[in-house]
């Protein structure tokens, strides 16, 4: 199987894992990235099931429109029974590296305020350490090289993400090769640095649920 047929069977989990909780006023969190479209383009199939979603980003609330799924700000929201996004790695805590696609303030919002959260991943996403994808880390760009150099202190190589601006204006430095002993203590700690505004080690807020695609099937994590 390729990998976006993973990502497209992962998806169908999904659809599968959220459908006991969608009813008429019911609103839930869509993620990013190209897990996350497969996702969208099977819930079209429901749209008439749940009353809409929140996106965390823009193109993932252009997708949902295009497919008549309704957007809501999230202000405007009470509860979020479940958020249903992709992740860059996961390890066997369910603790994430995401970021990749640039969403990672948005997601971490959204995941914060999202009863449940369900990852799904093709196999490849699974790590026993985080930390071999590049670890993004969304900054304002007057505070970019300030960070860079509290990074650079703290043993980490943060490279600027070079032309690519977040949906909220703001600048992304990855730190490569750095490997992860303890993701809640590394998240706390660089969320203190100035001008940092989301670092994206998903590990004082998980998943609660990863549903992971292999050659095998899909398999149901909590
Ligand atoms: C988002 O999409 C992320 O936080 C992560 O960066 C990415 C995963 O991308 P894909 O599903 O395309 O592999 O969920």
């Amino acid at each position: 199987m390729t990998q976006d047929a993973l990502k497209r069977a992962v998806a169908a989990a999904a659809i599968d894992e959220i459908k006991p909780l969608l009813h008429a006023d019911c609103v839930i969190g869509v993620g990013t990235g190209s897990t996350a479209n497969h996702f969208i383009d099977l819930l079209a199939a429901h749209r008439h099931d749940f009353k809409g979603a929140v996106a965390s980003s823009e193109a993932t609330a252009k997708r949902l429109r295009d497919h008549g799924i309704e957007v809501f700000e999230l202000n405007h929201v009470g509860s979020l029974p479940v958020y249903v996004d992709g992740a860059d790695e996961i390890n066997p805590r369910l603790e994430m590296i995401k970021g990749g696609g640039a969403a990672l303030t948005r997601e971490k919002i959204i995941a914060a305020c999202a009863e449940r959260f369900v990852c799904i991943a093709d196999a490849s996403k699974r790590v026993a350490v985080l930390g071999g994808f590049p670890l993004p880390i969304e900054v304002i760009p007057m505070a970019r090289s300030y960070v860079a150099r509290e990074l650079v202190a703290r043993g980490l190589t943060p490279v600027y993400r070079d032309g690519v601006i977040t949906d909220n204006g703001n600048q992304v430095l990855d730190c490569y090769d750095y490997l992860i002993e303890a993701p809640a203590e590394l998240e706390s700690e660089l969320n203190d640095i100035a001008g940092v505004v989301t670092n994206g080690l998903f590990a004082r807020r998980g998943a609660d649920v990863l549903l992971l695609a292999g050659e095998e099937g899909v398999t149901r994590f909590t």
